[in-house]
């Protein structure tokens, strides 16, 4: 997997226009992008079909998904179909739920993202205590992709350790949430920025800024 750039754009936006304008000056810098229940849920899944067939991008679906191996089978088939590229997967509903999804998507010869430990400062709570043995889980399961928080250098820092330096590890929390671009990637293959970049007032200054800053 590549990342232009190394930064993905977080789509959190809840208007069709507001994505679209902000997909029209970011394009040119970015190739992948990640969409989530607030967009999906405000304009309908069918939003993944329409950037796709308007924009040339990859799309991670972040539907975090958790639920049992048959319904995680149909959240990953569905939203796949759609024409997301890849789709984001708790590891805390353990194996057999994440190999379903790992089988579904590897059916439509599509990837997932293993999500391990979380960019807020809850997940130190009930997350950080079994994140290292969810990436481990991953590892076993011979999953390449990964997620893990770019607020917590030293929490990615040691998952990195555990899922191997040819893993591919995104990594959100930067920005808004307080986490730096340039430390991250040190650990990570590439940053995921939201509200930094789609709230600004232009979306292309801050985007050419975060990628100057890192280079
Ligand atoms: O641990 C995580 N933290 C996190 O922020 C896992 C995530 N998937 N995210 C998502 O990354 C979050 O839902 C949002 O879409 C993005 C970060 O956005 P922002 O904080 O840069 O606006």
């Amino acid at each position: 997997m590549k990342v232009k750039n190394q930064i993905i754009l977080a789509l959190d936006v809840e208007e069709k226009n507001k994505a679209f304008s902000i997909l029209e000056e970011t394009t040119k810098y970015l190739d992948t992008i990640k969409i989530g229940y607030p967009l999906t849920l405000a304009e309908g899944p069918k939003i993944i079909t329409a950037i796709k067939e308007n924009f040339d991008v990859n799309i991670i679906a972040d539907f975090k998904v958790a639920d049992i191996d048959a319904t995680n089978e149909k959240i990953v088939r569905n939203t796949l179909n759609y024409g997301a590229d890849s789709i984001i997967v708790h590891g805390f509903t353990g194996e057999d739920s994440v190999i379903a999804c790992k089988n579904a998507a590897e059916k439509l010869d599509k990837e997932i993202f293993l999500l391990t430990e979380m960019s807020h400062p809850g997940a130190d709570k009930f997350l950080k205590p079994v994140s290292l043995d969810i990436a481990q889980m991953g590892v076993d399961l011979g999953i390449t992709n990964y997620v893990a928080p770019a607020t917590k250098l030293d929490r990615l820092k040691k998952i990195r350790e555990v899922v191997g330096k040819n893993a591919f590890i995104i990594s959100p929390g930067v920005g808004f949430q307080g986490g730096n671009a340039k430390e991250t990637l040190k650990y990570a293959n590439a940053a995921i920025i939201g509200r930094s970049i789609y709230n600004s007032d232009s979306p292309q200054n801050t985007l050419e800024d975060i990628i100057n800053s890192i280079s």
